[in-house]
Protein backbone atom coordinates (compact mmCIF):
# COMPACT_ATOMS: atom_id res chain seq x y z
CA UNK A 1 0.00 0.00 0.00
CA UNK A 2 2.93 2.28 1.19
CA UNK A 3 5.04 1.32 -1.79
CA UNK A 4 1.78 1.99 -4.45
CA UNK A 5 1.29 5.41 -2.81
CA UNK A 6 4.97 6.58 -2.90
CA UNK A 7 4.75 5.15 -6.83
CA UNK A 8 1.33 7.17 -7.61
CA UNK A 9 2.75 10.71 -6.21
CA UNK A 10 6.18 9.75 -7.70
CA UNK A 11 4.39 9.20 -11.25
CA UNK A 12 2.50 12.53 -11.30
CA UNK A 13 4.66 15.47 -11.05
CA UNK A 14 2.56 18.57 -9.80
CA UNK A 15 3.32 21.18 -12.24
CA UNK A 16 1.22 24.32 -9.70
CA UNK A 17 -0.05 22.58 -6.81
CA UNK A 18 -1.68 26.00 -5.61
CA UNK A 19 -4.83 25.48 -7.46
CA UNK A 20 -6.81 22.77 -6.16
CA UNK A 21 -9.79 21.35 -7.88
CA UNK A 22 -13.24 23.20 -7.09
CA UNK A 23 -11.06 26.75 -6.25
CA UNK A 24 -11.85 28.38 -9.73
CA UNK A 25 -8.40 27.94 -11.75
CA UNK A 26 -9.09 24.88 -14.07
CA UNK A 27 -6.76 21.61 -13.19
CA UNK A 28 -5.94 19.57 -16.61
CA UNK A 29 -4.38 16.04 -16.14
CA UNK A 30 -1.71 15.65 -19.06
CA UNK A 31 -1.10 11.45 -19.06
CA UNK A 32 2.10 12.18 -21.84
CA UNK A 33 3.67 8.66 -22.87
CA UNK A 34 6.91 9.20 -22.63
CA UNK A 35 10.19 11.23 -24.25
CA UNK A 36 11.04 9.21 -26.32
CA UNK A 37 11.57 11.37 -29.59
CA UNK A 38 12.31 14.56 -30.22
CA UNK A 39 8.39 15.34 -31.64
CA UNK A 40 7.49 13.94 -27.94
CA UNK A 41 9.48 16.52 -26.35
CA UNK A 42 8.23 19.35 -28.37
CA UNK A 43 4.81 17.87 -28.01
CA UNK A 44 5.43 18.13 -24.10
CA UNK A 45 6.61 21.97 -24.62
CA UNK A 46 3.18 22.88 -26.37
CA UNK A 47 1.08 21.99 -24.25
CA UNK A 48 2.87 22.85 -20.79
CA UNK A 49 3.78 26.38 -22.51
CA UNK A 50 -0.03 26.76 -23.65
CA UNK A 51 -1.31 25.69 -20.06
CA UNK A 52 0.84 28.49 -18.45
CA UNK A 53 -0.39 30.96 -20.92
CA UNK A 54 -4.00 30.17 -20.66
CA UNK A 55 -3.50 30.20 -16.22
CA UNK A 56 -4.35 26.48 -16.45
CA UNK A 57 -3.35 24.06 -13.69
CA UNK A 58 -1.22 21.50 -15.43
CA UNK A 59 -0.86 18.17 -13.38
CA UNK A 60 2.16 16.51 -15.71
CA UNK A 61 3.21 12.35 -15.52
CA UNK A 62 5.76 10.96 -17.96
CA UNK A 63 4.47 7.11 -18.77
CA UNK A 64 8.01 6.36 -19.57
CA UNK A 65 7.18 4.40 -22.88
CA UNK A 66 4.76 1.94 -20.46
CA UNK A 67 1.02 1.59 -20.69
CA UNK A 68 0.50 0.44 -17.19
CA UNK A 69 1.88 3.49 -15.99
CA UNK A 70 -0.16 5.73 -17.98
CA UNK A 71 -3.10 3.57 -16.45
CA UNK A 72 -1.69 4.78 -13.31
CA UNK A 73 -2.08 8.38 -13.97
CA UNK A 74 -5.03 8.27 -15.08
CA UNK A 75 -6.47 6.76 -12.18
CA UNK A 76 -4.47 9.35 -9.77
CA UNK A 77 -6.53 12.49 -11.97
CA UNK A 78 -9.58 10.97 -11.89
CA UNK A 79 -9.21 10.32 -8.13
CA UNK A 80 -7.72 13.96 -7.52
CA UNK A 81 -11.04 15.53 -9.39
CA UNK A 82 -9.54 17.48 -12.33
CA UNK A 83 -11.71 19.19 -14.47
CA UNK A 84 -10.14 17.24 -17.67
CA UNK A 85 -8.15 14.81 -18.85
CA UNK A 86 -4.95 15.17 -22.22
CA UNK A 87 -4.87 11.58 -23.14
CA UNK A 88 -2.25 10.06 -25.95
CA UNK A 89 -2.64 6.35 -25.83
CA UNK A 90 0.73 4.81 -25.85
CA UNK A 91 -1.13 1.91 -27.77
CA UNK A 92 -5.16 1.65 -29.52
CA UNK A 93 -6.15 -0.89 -26.75
CA UNK A 94 -6.77 -1.74 -23.17
CA UNK A 95 -8.18 1.47 -21.96
CA UNK A 96 -11.51 1.24 -22.09
CA UNK A 97 -11.57 0.69 -18.18
CA UNK A 98 -10.11 3.41 -17.22
CA UNK A 99 -11.81 5.57 -19.17
CA UNK A 100 -15.47 4.33 -18.65
CA UNK A 101 -14.38 5.38 -14.27
CA UNK A 102 -13.26 8.73 -16.57
CA UNK A 103 -16.11 9.13 -17.25
CA UNK A 104 -18.05 7.99 -14.68
CA UNK A 105 -16.66 10.58 -12.58
CA UNK A 106 -18.08 13.15 -15.01
CA UNK A 107 -14.12 14.33 -16.03
CA UNK A 108 -13.66 14.83 -19.92
CA UNK A 109 -11.24 13.06 -21.94
CA UNK A 110 -9.30 15.03 -25.11
CA UNK A 111 -7.29 12.02 -27.16
CA UNK A 112 -3.76 13.81 -28.59
CA UNK A 113 -1.96 12.92 -31.62
CA UNK A 114 -2.92 9.16 -31.12
CA UNK A 115 -6.14 7.24 -31.30
CA UNK A 116 -7.76 4.39 -28.62
CA UNK A 117 -9.92 1.20 -30.25
CA UNK A 118 -13.30 1.49 -27.53
CA UNK A 119 -16.50 0.14 -27.94
CA UNK A 120 -18.20 2.63 -26.80
CA UNK A 121 -17.09 6.30 -28.68
CA UNK A 122 -19.02 8.50 -26.12
CA UNK A 123 -15.63 7.35 -23.83
CA UNK A 124 -13.90 10.51 -25.01
CA UNK A 125 -15.10 14.03 -26.20
CA UNK A 126 -12.68 14.24 -29.87
CA UNK A 127 -9.26 13.02 -30.65
CA UNK A 128 -7.45 15.84 -32.07
CA UNK A 129 -4.26 14.80 -34.34
CA UNK A 130 -2.86 13.73 -38.14
CA UNK A 131 -3.97 11.39 -39.99
CA UNK A 132 -1.15 8.19 -39.94
CA UNK A 133 -2.39 6.20 -43.01
CA UNK A 134 -2.54 9.38 -45.14
CA UNK A 135 1.36 10.34 -43.44
CA UNK A 136 2.76 6.53 -44.59
CA UNK A 137 1.14 6.54 -48.31
CA UNK A 138 2.73 10.49 -48.74
CA UNK A 139 6.04 8.85 -47.89
CA UNK A 140 5.73 6.07 -50.77
CA UNK A 141 4.39 8.31 -53.26
CA UNK A 142 7.69 10.30 -52.47
CA UNK A 143 9.84 6.82 -52.31
CA UNK A 144 8.54 5.81 -55.65
CA UNK A 145 8.56 8.96 -57.61
CA UNK A 146 12.62 9.21 -56.47
CA UNK A 147 13.08 5.91 -57.04
CA UNK A 148 11.09 5.84 -60.21
CA UNK A 149 9.40 2.74 -58.82
CA UNK A 150 11.75 0.47 -57.63
CA UNK A 151 13.13 -0.42 -54.54
CA UNK A 152 14.24 -3.00 -52.02
CA UNK A 153 13.25 -1.60 -48.62
CA UNK A 154 13.91 -1.86 -45.41
CA UNK A 155 11.15 -0.40 -42.45
CA UNK A 156 11.84 0.50 -39.04
CA UNK A 157 8.76 0.64 -37.18
CA UNK A 158 7.11 2.21 -34.29
CA UNK A 159 6.27 1.02 -31.11
CA UNK A 160 4.22 -2.01 -31.28
CA UNK A 161 0.04 -1.56 -31.11
CA UNK A 162 0.76 2.08 -31.27
CA UNK A 163 -1.58 4.47 -33.81
CA UNK A 164 1.24 5.58 -35.65
CA UNK A 165 3.00 2.65 -36.11
CA UNK A 166 -0.20 0.49 -37.19
CA UNK A 167 -1.84 3.26 -39.57
CA UNK A 168 1.96 4.31 -41.23
CA UNK A 169 2.92 0.59 -42.09
CA UNK A 170 -0.84 0.77 -43.77
CA UNK A 171 -0.79 3.66 -45.69
CA UNK A 172 3.07 3.06 -46.50
CA UNK A 173 1.89 -0.62 -47.53
CA UNK A 174 -1.14 0.78 -49.78
CA UNK A 175 1.12 3.42 -51.22
CA UNK A 176 4.17 1.14 -52.38
CA UNK A 177 1.10 -1.88 -53.48
CA UNK A 178 0.76 -0.04 -56.92
CA UNK A 179 4.47 -0.86 -57.89
CA UNK A 180 5.74 -4.18 -58.83
CA UNK A 181 8.97 -4.04 -57.87
CA UNK A 182 8.84 -1.74 -54.79
CA UNK A 183 9.57 -4.86 -51.86
CA UNK A 184 9.53 -4.35 -48.25
CA UNK A 185 12.03 -6.98 -47.71
CA UNK A 186 12.10 -6.55 -43.85
CA UNK A 187 10.36 -4.61 -41.01
CA UNK A 188 11.09 -4.39 -37.83
CA UNK A 189 9.80 -2.18 -34.53
CA UNK A 190 12.54 -0.02 -33.14
CA UNK A 191 10.28 1.78 -30.49
CA UNK A 192 10.31 5.12 -31.96
CA UNK A 193 14.00 5.74 -30.79
CA UNK A 194 16.78 6.91 -32.63
CA UNK A 195 19.19 4.43 -30.55
CA UNK A 196 17.19 1.40 -31.08
CA UNK A 197 16.66 2.56 -34.54
CA UNK A 198 20.55 2.54 -35.43
CA UNK A 199 20.86 -0.70 -33.69
CA UNK A 200 17.75 -3.03 -35.43
CA UNK A 201 18.86 -1.84 -38.77
CA UNK A 202 22.69 -1.98 -38.40
CA UNK A 203 22.64 -6.04 -37.40
CA UNK A 204 20.25 -6.31 -40.55
CA UNK A 205 22.81 -4.12 -43.12
CA UNK A 206 25.23 -6.94 -41.86
CA UNK A 207 23.28 -9.72 -43.44
CA UNK A 208 23.23 -11.10 -46.96
CA UNK A 209 19.61 -9.67 -47.33
CA UNK A 210 20.41 -6.33 -45.76
CA UNK A 211 23.15 -5.71 -47.98
CA UNK A 212 21.11 -5.60 -51.07
CA UNK A 213 18.77 -2.73 -49.84
CA UNK A 214 18.21 0.27 -51.65
CA UNK A 215 15.95 2.07 -49.59
CA UNK A 216 14.95 2.63 -45.29
CA UNK A 217 10.99 3.94 -44.45
CA UNK A 218 11.09 5.01 -41.07
CA UNK A 219 8.18 5.62 -39.09
CA UNK A 220 9.52 8.78 -37.28
CA UNK A 221 12.63 10.99 -37.83
CA UNK A 222 14.29 9.64 -34.49
CA UNK A 223 14.20 6.35 -35.85
CA UNK A 224 15.70 7.39 -39.50
CA UNK A 225 18.51 9.36 -37.56
CA UNK A 226 19.50 6.44 -35.99
CA UNK A 227 19.45 4.55 -39.88
CA UNK A 228 21.41 7.22 -40.82
CA UNK A 229 24.15 6.51 -38.75
CA UNK A 230 23.79 2.59 -39.00
CA UNK A 231 24.39 3.28 -42.77
CA UNK A 232 27.42 5.20 -42.57
CA UNK A 233 29.00 2.96 -40.33
CA UNK A 234 29.15 -0.28 -42.73
CA UNK A 235 30.13 2.03 -45.57
CA UNK A 236 26.86 3.05 -47.07
CA UNK A 237 26.25 6.17 -48.20
CA UNK A 238 22.94 7.44 -47.54
CA UNK A 239 21.21 9.62 -50.04
CA UNK A 240 22.97 8.18 -52.69
CA UNK A 241 23.76 4.12 -52.04
CA UNK A 242 20.22 3.71 -49.84
CA UNK A 243 17.35 6.50 -50.07
CA UNK A 244 15.75 7.25 -46.73
CA UNK A 245 12.49 9.08 -45.81
CA UNK A 246 10.21 9.33 -43.00
CA UNK A 247 7.14 10.98 -41.08
CA UNK A 248 7.35 13.88 -38.38
CA UNK A 249 9.45 16.96 -39.36
CA UNK A 250 11.74 17.33 -36.52
CA UNK A 251 15.00 20.50 -37.10
CA UNK A 252 17.58 17.64 -37.25
CA UNK A 253 15.49 15.80 -39.63
CA UNK A 254 15.48 19.17 -41.63
CA UNK A 255 19.46 19.42 -41.09
CA UNK A 256 19.79 15.99 -42.45
CA UNK A 257 17.73 16.49 -45.83
CA UNK A 258 20.04 19.83 -46.57
CA UNK A 259 23.18 17.86 -45.93
CA UNK A 260 21.89 15.54 -48.40
CA UNK A 261 21.77 12.09 -46.49
CA UNK A 262 18.05 12.18 -45.61
CA UNK A 263 15.72 12.02 -48.59
CA UNK A 264 12.36 13.60 -47.26
CA UNK A 265 10.52 13.89 -43.78
CA UNK A 266 6.59 13.72 -43.91
CA UNK A 267 5.81 16.05 -41.59
CA UNK A 268 3.68 15.61 -38.85
CA UNK A 269 2.78 18.77 -36.21
CA UNK A 270 3.25 18.28 -32.90
CA UNK A 271 2.95 21.99 -31.98
CA UNK A 272 -1.01 21.11 -31.21
CA UNK A 273 -1.40 22.77 -27.67
CA UNK A 274 -3.22 26.37 -28.85
CA UNK A 275 -5.61 24.02 -30.70
CA UNK A 276 -5.81 21.53 -27.68
CA UNK A 277 -6.90 24.12 -25.37
CA UNK A 278 -9.46 25.85 -27.50
CA UNK A 279 -11.03 22.72 -27.24
CA UNK A 280 -10.90 22.21 -23.75
CA UNK A 281 -11.95 25.82 -23.03
CA UNK A 282 -14.76 24.92 -25.17
CA UNK A 283 -15.60 21.84 -23.44
CA UNK A 284 -15.73 23.83 -20.31
CA UNK A 285 -18.09 26.24 -21.76
CA UNK A 286 -20.35 23.43 -22.06
CA UNK A 287 -20.40 24.20 -26.48
CA UNK A 288 -20.09 20.97 -28.26
CA UNK A 289 -16.66 19.83 -30.29
CA UNK A 290 -16.04 18.71 -33.12
CA UNK A 291 -15.59 14.47 -32.83
CA UNK A 292 -11.97 14.61 -35.27
CA UNK A 293 -9.66 17.06 -35.47
CA UNK A 294 -6.99 16.35 -38.03
CA UNK A 295 -3.72 18.37 -37.86
CA UNK A 296 -2.18 18.98 -41.26
CA UNK A 297 1.24 18.77 -42.63
CA UNK A 298 3.68 18.73 -45.29
CA UNK A 299 6.45 17.17 -47.42
CA UNK A 300 9.68 18.04 -47.21
CA UNK A 301 12.66 16.98 -49.50
CA UNK A 302 15.55 18.49 -50.84
CA UNK A 303 13.41 20.69 -53.27
CA UNK A 304 11.77 23.22 -50.07
CA UNK A 305 14.19 22.40 -46.92
CA UNK A 306 16.45 25.53 -47.12
CA UNK A 307 13.77 27.95 -46.87
CA UNK A 308 12.05 26.15 -44.06
CA UNK A 309 15.04 25.21 -41.91
CA UNK A 310 15.57 29.01 -40.21
CA UNK A 311 11.64 29.18 -38.79
CA UNK A 312 11.37 25.46 -37.98
CA UNK A 313 10.21 25.32 -34.74
CA UNK A 314 10.97 21.72 -33.23
O1 LIG B 1 5.82 10.33 -34.87
C1 LIG B 1 7.02 9.85 -32.91
C2 LIG B 1 6.58 9.81 -31.50
O2 LIG B 1 2.53 9.61 -31.95
C3 LIG B 1 2.82 11.00 -33.84
O3 LIG B 1 5.25 9.38 -31.56
C4 LIG B 1 3.41 10.44 -32.61
C5 LIG B 1 4.72 9.70 -32.82
C6 LIG B 1 5.81 10.48 -33.51
O4 LIG B 1 7.39 9.19 -30.64
O5 LIG B 1 8.19 10.55 -33.12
Amino acid sequence: MRTALLLLLGLVVVACSDAQPGSGRKVVGFAQIGAESAWRTANTRSIKEEAARRGWDLRFSDAQQKQENQILALRTFIAQGVDAIILPPIVETGFEPVLRDAKAAGIPVVLTDRSVEVTDPSLFTTFIGADFVEEGRRAAAWLAKTTGGKAMIAELEGSVGAAPAIDRKKGFASGVAGYPDMKVVWAQSADFTRAKGKEALEAFLKTPEGRGITAVYAHNDDMALGALQALAEVGRKPGVDVIVVSIDGVRAAFEAVAAGTLGCTVECNPIIGPLVFDVLEKIGRGETVERRIVTPGGVFDASNVREALPTRAY
